[in-house]
């Protein structure tokens, strides 16, 4: 039987490659985000592709109920969920904090933090229950140091890295993985968000360095699966390797 991996934020960028590469190797999926469309259409991408099952799950993981709701009500088949991939998340704004706009701050809380709490209250008791389970957190470098003007955002993936230290504590006499990766730069959609749609300013993030691609994340996220039952990774780093750290890239 195959197993099940859910991937948050599915629709684009390290989510959808992930699960493009999990259905490679035989995952049924949970897929999930905000983009109903755009979650149809990487279905139907793995299916053209693939043998697997996937259920959608159209969900925004700052709504607490929808959350419990809507993973409360899955089919039963569905409940044993082997992998949890925590990646729904985002960068809203580049600013002094002084100058800072509290509705992107509470954008990126309510998502990196609270809505990956969500999601995981739900589903370690299941992973408990079932006696099985890995759970992967995309983090940032941006948890392991803080840059100039990622101030809240910075501290919301610090705030992830010391929630995957603390589910590692809570779930080890059940057996069940835990493992953080933390990104450098990767050309997602990610920076189109962080500035609001200014496309141009975006693609300036990535340009004179050949930054990380989502499947690069997607092949660590199944690296790091594919361990030995006694093996577990907890924390991985991965850059371009252009970029020493969160402010030095060699550019040009
Ligand atoms: P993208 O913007 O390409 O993808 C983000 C995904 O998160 C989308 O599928 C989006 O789906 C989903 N998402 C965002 N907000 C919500 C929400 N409220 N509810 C449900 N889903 C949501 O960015 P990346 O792929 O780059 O980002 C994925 C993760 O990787 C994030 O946690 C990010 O912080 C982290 N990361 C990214 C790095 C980078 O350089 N790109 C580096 C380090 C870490 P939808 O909009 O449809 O809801
Ligand atoms: C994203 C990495 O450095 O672009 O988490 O903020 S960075």
């Amino acid at each position: 039987m195959n197993k099940i991996a859910f991937v948050t934020g599915a629709t684009a960028g390290i989510g959808k490659a992930t699960a493009i590469l999990l259905a490679q190797n035989n995952y049924n999926l949970i897929i999930s985000g905000r983009r109903k469309l755009l979650l149809e259409e990487v279905r139907q991408l793995i299916l053209s592709k693939s043998g697997v099952e996937i259920l959608i799950l159209n969900i925004d993981v700052r709504n607490r109920e929808e959350v419990e709701g809507k993973i409360e009500n899955l089919p039963e088949n569905w409940k044993k969920i082997d992998v949890l991939v925590n990646n729904a998340g985002l960068a809203s704004g580049l600013n002094k904090i002084q100058e800072g706009d509290i509705e992107d701050w509470e954008k990126m809380i309510d998502t990196n933090i609270k809505g990956l709490l969500y999601i995981s209250r739900k589903i370690m008791p299941l992973m408990i229950q079932n006696k099985i389970g890995h759970i992967i957190n995309i983090g940032s470098v941006a948890g392991k140091e803080v840059y100039p003007l990622g101030n809240v955002y910075c501290s919301t993936k610090h705030a992830v890295d010391a929630i995957t230290k603390g589910m590692r504590m809570d779930l080890l006499e059940h057996g069940i993985k835990v493992t953080s990766i933390n990104p450098g730069m990767v050309e997602t959609e990610f920076s189109i968000v962080r500035f609001h749609g200014d496309e141009k300013r975006a693609k300036s993030a990535y340009e004179g360095f050949e930054p990380l691609r989502a499947e690069d994340i997607a092949e660590t996220v199944l690296f790091a699966l594919t361990r030995p039952k006694h093996v577990n990774i907890n924390d991985l780093l991965i850059m371009p390797t252009a970029q020493a750290n969160s402010g030095m890239i060699i550019k040009g």
